[in-house]
């Protein structure tokens, strides 16, 4: 079949993320032996026009769109992503007849009520690769659809989920597929994917619905390998998409081991979970090539820490920053205020712990993005800040009630007599 693949994202953040996703979901078609095309309107000055002359160019029999975003997390002044993708559905919808198919990070957080806003004929939870090939199979041959795992139809009941077993037999995309031919291709982040699933179960986190509970990792091998071709390239700026790099540890030692053994020039930037990670660790990755890590404490009291479900306390939050600046790894700190157990007190404590320690950049969020099925949901239903019947589409916060009228002014101040902190 022929399959035209949009990566819908126009999001324009410092690190611009490709869409490695989609181009996982493509290789895997190309493989099922599908004729693929792969647009990204991150590039394209007009989406709606980019979209219409792919269609007129490709004639293709299915259409799958990638929703990575569904809002910016912002509570301040939200915004809401989805409108602009109805859009695009619709554009396709006035210009094809192939069946639209919904997948990606923020579609498979809400895989009924986006696929209903947006309009779509079906939609993909979680990973696309077996999945989405599954269905070109059963539309090519004119078979039923209904019974795929992962598969939402309009008004139908949800399918089963299932996340794939073994990475392995995934294939990793070609750069030419995915990476735009822009001015400066050299500089771009390339995102590296090495594991998939998360088992810490922070109470406010959507990864479960995204990637589920179990880890699954790609060799350390094959992925170094797939670094150097992407190093002879001309590609040297990686960016680890893993949602902890360090977890598991073992894992994370042999991957560093693999890419230092290469003897690849390159610069990594990863997300850290502020346990689990000692000097022997911490040296390996800056041999790698680790200059920046993210390092999501989110908060600096431990009581807070404690009710967001994590499994570290400030003193280690303390030990590893200290660890990762004395190997010349920058950090960026990130404190997320106004969670339920948060007082004035603990966002005190909060600023005083992240000020003290000496961050290389500081963010500060207010007010938690409430996603379904997680203990921040539950906690925001039993204080009717939510209803039984919300589906959190549109973007809804959780701010304790106590610090509503405090917090963002507090917040305000701290910005003011400190500039450099977002
Ligand atoms: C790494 C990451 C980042 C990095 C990105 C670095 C980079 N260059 O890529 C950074 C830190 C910069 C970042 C920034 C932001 N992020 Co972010 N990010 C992630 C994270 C942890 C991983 C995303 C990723 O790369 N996955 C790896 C690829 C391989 O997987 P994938 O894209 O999901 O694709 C698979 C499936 O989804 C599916 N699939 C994908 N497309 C399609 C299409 C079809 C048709 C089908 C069938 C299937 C399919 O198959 C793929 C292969 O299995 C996710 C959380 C998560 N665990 O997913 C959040 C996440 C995507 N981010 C999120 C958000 C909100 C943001 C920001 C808006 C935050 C902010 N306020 O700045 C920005 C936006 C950036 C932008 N310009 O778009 C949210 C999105 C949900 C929402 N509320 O909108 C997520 C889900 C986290 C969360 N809070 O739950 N992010």
């Amino acid at each position: 079949m022929k399959v035209l693949l949009i990566s819908a994202n126009t999001e324009r953040t410092d690190i611009l993320p490709l869409p490695l996703g989609l181009a996982c979901v493509a290789a895997a078609c190309r493989r099922a032996g599908h004729e693929v095309a792969l647009v990204n309107l991150m590039f394209e000055g007009d989406a709606h026009a980019a979209t219409r002359e792919s269609i007129s160019a490709f004639r293709p029999g299915v259409i799958g769109i990638s929703v990575r975003n569904i809002d910016d997390q912002n509570m301040a002044c939200p915004r809401f992503l989805l409108p602009c993708v109805r859009d695009l559905v619709a554009t396709c919808r006035a210009c094809s007849c192939a069946p639209i198919v919904l997948g990606g990070a923020g579609y498979s957080i809400f895989p009924e009520s986006a696929l209903r806003f947006l309009g779509g004929d079906m939609g993909i939870r979680g990973e696309g690769e077996v999945v989405f090939p599954a269905l070109l199979e059963r539309l090519k041959n004119g078979a039923g659809v209904y019974g795929l795992s992962d598969l939402y139809l309009p008004g139908q009941p949800a399918p089963g989920n299932a996340f794939v077993t073994h990475l392995a037999g995934l294939q990793l995309p070609e750069p030419d597929l995915w990476i735009p031919r822009v001015s400066g291709r050299e500089e771009l982040w390339i995102p590296v994917q090495t594991r998939r699933g998360c088992p810490l179960r922070c109470s406010f986190c959507s990864t479960k619905d995204i990637q589920g509970t179990t880890i699954r990792k790609r060799a350390a091998e094959a992925v170094a390998g797939w670094l150097g071709e992407l190093v002879s390239c001309g590609f040297r700026k990686f960016v680890f998409v893993d949602n902890t790099f360090n977890v598991p540890p073992p894992y994370a030692r042999e991957l560093c081991r693999a890419i230092v053994q290469r003897g690849l020039d390159i610069t990594i930037w990863c997300l850290v979970y502020p346990k689990w990670l000692d000097r022997e660790l911490v040296d390996l990755m800056a041999r790698a090539g680790c200059r920046e890590v993210s390092l999501g404490f989110e908060s600096g009291s431990d009581q807070v820490l404690a009710n967001f479900h994590k499994r570290f306390n400030t003193a280690e939050v303390r030990t590893i920053s200290r660890m990762l600046a004395d190997a010349g790894i920058r950090r960026t700190g990130f404190l997320l205020l106004g969670g339920p157990s948060e007082t004035r007190q603990t966002v005190e404590e909060s600023l005083a712990f992240a000020g003290s320690l000496n961050l290389d950049a500081f963010k500060i969020t207010t007010g938690i993005r409430i996603y379904p099925a997680t203990a921040l949901a539950a906690t925001a239903l039993a204080q009717g800040i939510i209803r039984p019947d919300d589906d959190l589409l549109q973007p809804t916060f959780y701010l304790a009630p106590a610090l509503r009228d405090w917090l963002p002014q507090r917040i305000a101040d701290y910005r003011r007599a400190h500039p450099s902190v977002m």
